[in-house]
């Protein structure tokens, strides 16, 4: 079903941005129920576990089965074709690791809020996606010399800000046409879950998690760019009026696994005094990374952290620093760098949307030898 309401950007209703004094509500705890995150001791796995990676789905799962699934490829095509998931499934197989964040990682700590899914910095995991490269299909099936961006949709369905809508997403052509771009049926060896796109969705391996469409059922080749809903929900705008700029692949981004043990309410963390190891990921959806620097006293002083073999080029890279922890109060925080001249800056460029939020975590630490009761 295609978009009800023909919407040029900007969309005409934009999202909510909260009053400064005003809280997470209702709706807002009612996404971040359905829509969790990868709790971030999870970091400790190369490839994040099943069911610890973080979810986002902007509306219902639709009920889907392989067996009656049709991949369609459409539109500015000499052949369109229509396969089943076995016939993908018969294709070349690939499988590889690669890191997904959302977009909208970080929003929380965004003031004002945009009022959405409340993200703090969780909306990240790293798979092993199985699947089959999409260039030599849209090879196949014949790409037309007009075609400009390439179009997926995904059969779950719903409303946003007064638009009807199947989720769709495109791609410029030149960046559809990269090798490692997959059409994926599996992760971690087993069947994709239904949660996660189940029985087939696209990874865009490098871009921001908006871009990686579950449920994949066209993709439909177009002579212009496509203003689809979710294309033009998902740009840099500073005022509700700003034509703004795509996201288009995630920002270098480093996290601590927070070390210790936990206060239940505040997340706060407690740890004895002596030495240990500060650890961590780093990725970036533009080039390697480079360099993570650390700090655990909120910025006064970085040090650099000391990073692993870099394995796969879009999974997140583990950076570790020992550290001789003093009785004290730390507040302890990461930040990434890439060989772009991309990197972390300390400072965050509001946006309407409440993306590609670059601050960094602020772990507070209490070492302590004593038992940390009241
Ligand atoms: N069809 C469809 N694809 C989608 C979405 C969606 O709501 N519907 N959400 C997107 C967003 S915003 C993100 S961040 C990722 C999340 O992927 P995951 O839930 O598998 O972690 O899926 C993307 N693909
Ligand atoms: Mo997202």
């Amino acid at each position: 079903m295609a978009e009800r309401s023909a919407e040029l950007e900007p969309i005409s209703q934009p999202g909510r941005v909260a009053d400064s004094d005003e809280g997470i509500g209702l709706d807002e705890l009612g996404l971040a129920a359905r829509n969790h995150g990868m709790p971030l001791e999870a970091m400790r796995y190369d490839v994040t576990p099943l069911g610890l990676h973080y979810l986002l789905t902007h509306y219902d799962i639709p009920e889907t089965s392989a067996d009656d699934w049709t991949l369609t490829i459409a539109g500015l095509v000499d052949h369109p074709l229509e396969l089943s998931i076995a016939e993908v499934q018969s294709l070349p197989r690939v499988t590889t690791a690669v890191t997904l964040e959302c977009a909208g990682n970080g929003r929380a700590r965004m003031l004002p809020r945009p009022v959405s899914q409340p993200w703090l910095h969780e909306a990240v995991g790293t798979m092993e996606w199985t699947g089959t490269p999409l260039r030599p299909l849209l090879e196949r099936a014949g790409v037309d010399a007009r075609t400009v961006d390439v179009v997926f949709t995904g059969a779950d369905h719903g409303v946003d800000r007064g638009i009807e809508q199947d989720y769709a997403r495109s791609l410029p052509l030149t960046e559809a046409l990269l090798d490692d771009v997959l059409l994926v049926y599996g992760a971690n060896s087993a069947p994709l879950l239904p949660q996660h796109g189940y029985p087939l969705r696209l990874v865009v391996p490098g871009w921001y998690g908006m871009a990686h469409v579950k449920w994949l059922r066209t993709i439909e080749l177009i002579d212009h760019d496509f203003d689809g809903f979710q294309q033009s929900a998902y740009r840099i705008r500073e005022s509700a009026d700003d034509p703004g700029r795509p996201i288009t692949r995630i920002e270098p981004r480093a996290l601590v696994i927070p070390p210790g043990w936990p206060d239940f309410m505040s997340r706060s963390r407690f740890l004895r005094p002596g030495q240990l190891m500060l650890e961590g990921r780093a990725w970036s959806g533009w080039g390697a990374i480079t360099a993570v620097e650390v700090t655990v006293d909120a910025g006064l002083t970085w040090d650099e952290a000391e990073l692993a073999p870099a394995t796969h080029g879009w999974a997140w890279r583990r950076w570790k620093l020992p550290w001789h922890a003093a009785e004290g109060r730390y507040s302890i925080s990461a930040r990434a760098a890439d060989d772009t001249g991309r990197g972390q800056s300390g400072r965050q460029p509001w946006n309407r949307g409440g993306f590609a939020n670059p601050t960094t975590q602020e772990v507070d630490v209490l070492v302590t030898s004593q038992a940390a009761s009241r």
